[in-house]
């Protein structure tokens, strides 16, 4: 429907990447399954900062994941039906599950959940820009499964074919959910933007507000990128943040053109030559301030955040109580 093809360039089943020759702080049989684009597994040997690298991106994948439930969740109580309500209760939730999913991943790396919340927490490790961002109207949660999860989508399919098995095998399950949180942001603009003109007014607001930092979502341009090079050579990331951004921009236009709203870039136009959209320049500090704390609500989402996390101690202290009783009677019986 209206161009919503999430395979990325170069997705065509089959294809093999360039083969990387072996250097000399990779282990040989690593290297080997680099070059042939096998999957490592989480027994196997790696370099460790092939290791550090799968840690901090999945990591910060998953803390964007549980911070991603803020900005929606502040509108279950106040969704238009109850039909609107089942529905973003149910992609709230799904969040939760990606995040677990990829804590998880994370664990498989020898990592652990609890040292992760806590780097997450003190503001150590960072989580996706996006949701730092105020959510001011029903729209808004239009925008979002229309925009960022059709970003993260465009984003998480080449994950699926990541070099880290564990990493991969999560993303498979987390693209399917994304693609059916994607369309439902779409059927809301499209309801909206098919009412009453106060409506269609709204659901442009939402678009004019999420449409640049959802550009911002893919990273900075590629020549001001630190980690890419060397996680594509990895194989963990299979394209650059500049390509997958102009993915996201072609599929993008025709949808808007359909929902009959605008995007706020009088520059955006068909490019006949370079076949992609062509685009305005994206303010980059705007993206780099909010990495930095600096955006509209850091400070509330981290504060919400660490105040769950403590509520929620007397939940882990139980299971944790009950897991040991088990496994002491499980000890006893046998
Ligand atoms: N926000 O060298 P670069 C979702 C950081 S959740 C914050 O290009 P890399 C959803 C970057 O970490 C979607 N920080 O880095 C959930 C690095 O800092 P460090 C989340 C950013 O890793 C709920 C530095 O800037 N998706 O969809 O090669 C509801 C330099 O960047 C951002 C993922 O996490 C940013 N936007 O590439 C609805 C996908 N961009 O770590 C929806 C997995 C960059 O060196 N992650 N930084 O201190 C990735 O694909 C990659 O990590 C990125 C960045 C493309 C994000």
């Amino acid at each position: 429907m209206y161009g919503n093809d999430f395979s990325a360039p170069g997705e065509a089943p089959g294809e093999a990447p360039r083969p990387r020759p072996a250097t000399a702080d990779e282990p040989v049989s690593f290297a080997a399954v680099i070059a042939d684009d096998g999957r490592v597994e989480p027994r196997d040997e790696m370099p460790e900062g092939y290791r550090r690298t799968l840690v901090r991106q999945i990591a910060q994948h998953a803390h964007s994941e549980i911070i991603g439930m803020q900005p929606e969740g502040n509108w279950i109580s106040r969704a238009p039906s109850l039909r609107r309500k089942a529905i973003l209760m149910a992609k709230v939730q799904d969040e939760a599950g990606h995040g677990l999913y990829l804590y998880a991943a994370a664990e498989t790396l020898g990592a652990d959940r609890a040292d992760l919340l806590d780097q997450l927490h003190s503001g150590r490790q960072k989580y996706s820009s996006i949701f730092n961002y105020p959510t001011l109207t029903w729209a808004d949660v239009g925008a979002i499964g229309w925009l960022v999860d059709g970003a993260a989508i465009v984003n998480q399919v080449p994950l699926c074919r990541c070099s880290y098995g564990p990493y991969a095998r999560a993303m498979v399950r987390v693209c399917k959910e994304e693609s059916f949180h994607q369309r439902q942001g779409f059927e809301i603009l499209h309801t909206l933007s098919h009412g009453t003109a106060e409506q269609k007014a709204m659901a442009q607001d939402a678009v004019d507000r999420y449409w640049w930092p959802s550009l911002m979502m893919f990273g900075p341009p590629d020549d001001d990128s630190p980690n890419s090079a060397q996680s594509m050579a990895w194989g963990i990331k299979r394209f650059s943040n500049d390509d997958l951004r102009q993915r996201f921009v072609d599929m993008t236009v025709p949808q808007a053109e359909a929902l009959g709203l605008t995007l706020p870039d009088p520059e955006i136009r068909w490019n006949e030559e370079r076949g992609h959209y062509d685009f305005g320049d994206i303010d980059f500090t705007e993206l780099f301030e909010v990495i930095k704390g600096n955006g509209p609500c850091n400070a509330q989402r981290l504060a919400h955040r660490v105040k769950a996390h403590d509520d929620g101690a007397w939940v882990r202290e139980a299971a944790s109580a009950y897991a040991a009783k088990q496994s002491a009677r499980s000890e006893g019986a046998a």
